[in-house]
């Protein structure tokens, strides 16, 4: 009920809502996507499109809830995020390390990207949650740096550590394609992240930008990183099926 009646008050200007609504959809319509293509790649490639479709699943019901939070009280729903965030980019990990498993890659490889992704993860969050009234610069600036170091190292990882150096070494050149790829998605689209960080009280975008703007690019970058990420790793799968059937 509480649902209908925001849904009516909605602004036509309400860029954040709209961005909540159709992000929420198209998490669920890749999800579908994800899960049913499993049927067409070969069975080395199942477990990453299920991957895949999880990112986009969990993403979808964190989505649902957090559209809702955002219409019933007009504001980001940080917890919901970061929540949806320690269970997803761990799940990117692990694409990472799917790809580069038949190459060699070491379990030891997917636990460092994981603990990259907590520290970058639970730093950001005790910026963003435990940023005081009004908003404090040099508490989101501190933690954002610290969060920073996660993100770097996960970047350094994919470009010139283990996982670039486990592709070229695979001599495969649709897995060397598709982690470069995956690749310029840490680069330019989780890039997007720390500016909508930079937007909330305190932070040095807040000057141009407003409070409830975090979730604009917030959500903007999650469509385009969770499904992007999801659809490289399908059309890696597919071409290495294909290939091996030909
Ligand atoms: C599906 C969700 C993804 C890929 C989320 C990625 C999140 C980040 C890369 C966040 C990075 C941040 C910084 C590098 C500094 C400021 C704080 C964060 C957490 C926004």
């Amino acid at each position: 009920m509480i649902l209908l009646t925001d849904i009516a008050k909605m602004a036509p200007d309400d860029y954040v809502g709209f961005t909540f609504f159709i992000g929420y959809m198209a998490m669920m319509a890749a999800s579908v996507f994800f899960f049913f293509e499993r049927s067409s790649v070969s069975g080395k490639w199942k477990l990453s499109l299920l991957v895949s479709g999880l990112i986009t699943f969990i993403a979808a019901v964190h989505y649902y809830y957090m559209r809702d939070y955002y219409m019933a009280h007009g504001e980001s729903p940080t917890f919901f995020r970061y929540i949806d965030w320690t269970l997803t980019v761990p799940l990117m990990c692990v694409e990472f390390y799917l790809l580069t498993k038949a190459a060699g890659a070491k379990f030891g490889l997917l636990i460092k990207l994981i603990l990259a992704s907590v520290l970058m993860l639970v730093a950001g969050y005790i910026g963003e949650a435990f940023n005081p009234a009004g908003g404090s610069t040099s508490h989101s600036v501190m933690w954002g740096v610290i969060s920073t170091v996660g993100y770097i190292y996960i970047l350094h990882t994919a470009w010139m550590g283990e996982v670039a150096k486990l592709a070229e070494q695979s001599g495969d050149a649709v897995v060397q394609k598709g982690v470069r790829i995956l690749a310029w998605f840490v680069l330019v689209g989780w890039a997007i992240y720390p500016i909508g960080y930079m937007c909330m009280p305190g932070g040095w975008l807040s000057a141009v930008f407003a409070p409830t703007d975090v979730d604009l690019f917030y959500n903007i970058a999650d469509a385009i990183n969770k499904i992007g990420f999801g659809l490289v790793v399908y059309s890696v799968a597919i071409q290495d099926s294909n290939k091996a059937a030909a």
